[in-house]
């Protein structure tokens, strides 16, 4: 199970004003926590105007990858903003993300291709997220289509299934499972990713709903998330259900874990 680390995203009213402020310190050390948590990949996300997005995107980049080694994964829907971030990266970086817009598809999958990235793609095209397993398998032979028309492996496509919050779509979860069997049934090769924390927006306790979507999620083929990986009851869930699905051979990572003081 890979771990996109989500907390360096300007939506959340802390990060705007270390962007705003420009707080290194602060960027630096939430870097430094998530990469020591054990993220594969720190998603990256400006969540700034798009005239802006550009320049805090590459100071975003420049703090981080002055404190951790650890490839990003930039969150955003600008292709000039990806154009300019994707010269400041040490690393490859992942590309969050493409979906069936003919626009994302003609401005951000040529990046994608042209540098080798690796790609999340999104089960959905205008703006609204369809509401059936169907229509979403749909966008997705489309976007594959395209990804390798464009020459990008499947192995590099991260497909994220969309997950609306189950308060107010109770098939949600449900539809997310579907729709990751069928790809997966469809492209053996490509990965899977989501936001973890989508699933219980509205709802008391998100935690609990978050843990126990997660592990059905893994049950159905999730091999990647986008998450807080600070959470350490998450992270423990996710170290053991990894062992309980057979991934985790002579039990070492667990016991690791154990070791770390991760169930404390
Ligand atoms: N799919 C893909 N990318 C995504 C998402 C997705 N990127 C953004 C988002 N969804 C995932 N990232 C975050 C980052 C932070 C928070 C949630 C999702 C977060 N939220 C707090 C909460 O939920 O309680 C509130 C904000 C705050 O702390 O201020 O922290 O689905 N491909």
């Amino acid at each position: 199970m890979k771990i996109i680390g989500e907390k360096i995203n300007g939506t959340r009213k802390r990060i705007a004003r270390a962007i705003a402020e420009r707080d290194e310190a602060y960027i630096k050390d939430l870097a430094t926590k998530q990469a020591e948590a054990g993220s594969n990949w720190l998603d990256v996300n400006a969540g700034t105007h798009p005239d802006k997005e550009p320049d805090d995107l590459i100071w975003l980049i420049e703090n981080i990858q002055s404190v951790v080694d650890i490839p990003l994964c930039l969150d955003s829907a600008n292709p000039t903003a990806l154009n300019v971030a994707i010269q400041a990266v040490n690393e490859t970086p992942m590309i969050n993300s493409i979906s069936g817009e003919p626009d994302r598809l003609e401005k951000i999958l040529p990046i994608v291709a042209k540098y080798g990235c690796e790609v999340i793609a999104l089960a959905m095209d205008d703006k609204k997220i369809p509401e059936t397993t169907e229509k979403r398998l749909e966008i997705i032979d489309k976007v594959i289509a395209a990804t390798r028309a464009a020459g990008v492996p499947d192995e590099k496509v991260y497909v994220d299934p969309l997950v609306l919050t189950i308060a107010t779509a109770n098939q949600s979860a449900v539809i997310a499972y579907e729709t990751i069997r069928a790809v997966h049934e469809q492209y053996p090769d490509v990965h899977f990713t989501m936001g973890l924390s989508n699933i219980s927006f509205g709802l008391p306790a998100r935690k609990q709903i978050n843990r126990a979507f997660l592990i059905l999620a893994m049950q159905n083929g999730l091999d990647s998330a986008i998450l807080d990986p600070l959470d350490k009851e998450l992270m423990a869930t996710i170290v053991t259900t990894n062992l309980l699905l057979g991934r985790d051979k002579h039990c070492l990572n667990y016991i690791r874990a154990s070791r770390k003081g991760l169930f404390e």
